[in-house]
């Protein structure tokens, strides 16, 4: 992106995390300055950098991060399947004080991590665009599905225009035979929130995050004013994961998009 039409001041949260090290790395062209944020510790600010620790639950704090951000990577949360009052916290508060100081802080544009959770409980090998019904397989599936419906009202209602990314698998290799198809390599990722960040007039997209790999469950073409071109595919790594054991066909876990997520819990937290 030519420097002029940089970001002025882009927050990410969740920059402590996985995917949060990967793009607080490849967003930083895109940015002037790019403001860093977590709960957990993060690296010091380089040239460009503000870090700004903050805990998501906590509204009056979130309400000044945002303040002077011109717009929001939000990857900040809870990011696997846990009790109901922790996916709370980080994720259905955390997605309401994100957009709040977005409607406050008039910030224009919010690209909002969602997860192929949010349909995890349609089978595999089923084909879903964007407009399938939504079958979250868990708490944190569904505290995913409110993040994509606080994104939709947000715009109705404020003009604030987002993208919901339902990322696949996003590691640095599939681990495993469903991580083939559902695959996103960190180069395909940061192309998938460049232009979820510059494309002009999105409303609010949601789109699949999957490489070009050879199978697909998901179908992006309700998506396409995105611009999304994978480059990188599962390929390689196919007989590495095909030489792991045949999983049992009759385990929910091969049975269902969301894998080993449909079948965690229940938790007991009284
Ligand atoms: P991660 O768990 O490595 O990173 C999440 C970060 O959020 C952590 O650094 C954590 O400290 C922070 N966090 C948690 N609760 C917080 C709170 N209350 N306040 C402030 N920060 C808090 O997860 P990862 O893999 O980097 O994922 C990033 C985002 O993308 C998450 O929202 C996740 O749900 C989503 N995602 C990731 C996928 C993947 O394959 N890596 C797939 C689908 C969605
Ligand atoms: C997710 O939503 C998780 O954040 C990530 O850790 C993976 O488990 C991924 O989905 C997946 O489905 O593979």
């Amino acid at each position: 992106m030519a420097p002029e039409t940089r970001i002025p001041r882009l927050l990410l949260t969740g920059a402590a995390g996985g995917l949060g090290q990967v793009l607080r790395s490849s967003l930083k062209p895109h940015a002037t300055i790019l403001r860093a944020s977590d709960i957990a510790p993060m690296a010091p600010a380089a040239a460009g950098e503000e870090v700004v620790p903050c805990n998501l639950a906590d509204k009056a704090a979130v309400d000044a991060l945002v303040a002077g951000c011109d717009a929001i990577v939000h990857l900040g949360g809870v990011s696997v399947e846990r009790p109901f009052e922790e996916v709370l916290e980080g994720n259905i508060r955390g997605v309401f004080h994100i957009y709040e100081g977005a409607r406050r802080h008039g910030v224009k544009r919010v690209v909002f991590a969602s997860s192929n959770h949010v349909v995890g409980f349609h089978r595999q090998g089923e084909v879903l665009d964007n407009g399938c019904a939504r079958r979250p397989d868990g708490y944190y599936g569904i505290s995913k599905s409110f993040g994509e419906d606080m994104a939709q009202f947000y715009f109705d209602r404020h003009g604030i225009e987002s993208v919901s990314i339902r990322i696949g698998s996003s590691f640095p290799e599939p681990r495993d035979r469903r991580m083939l198809v559902t695959w996103l390599s960190y180069r395909d990722l940061t192309h998938l929130v460049v232009q979820s960040l510059t494309t002009p007039g999105v409303g609010h997209t949601v789109v699949y995050g999957m490489s070009a790999n050879r199978d697909i469950w998901w179908d992006n073409r309700h998506a396409a004013h995105l611009g999304f071109s994978p480059l990188d595919t599962s390929e390689a790594f196919r007989p590495k994961v095909e030489a792991q054991p045949l999983p049992d066909p009759a385990d929910p876990a091969t049975l269902f998009q969301g894998g080993g997520f449909v079948k965690a819990g229940p938790f007991e937290t009284l």
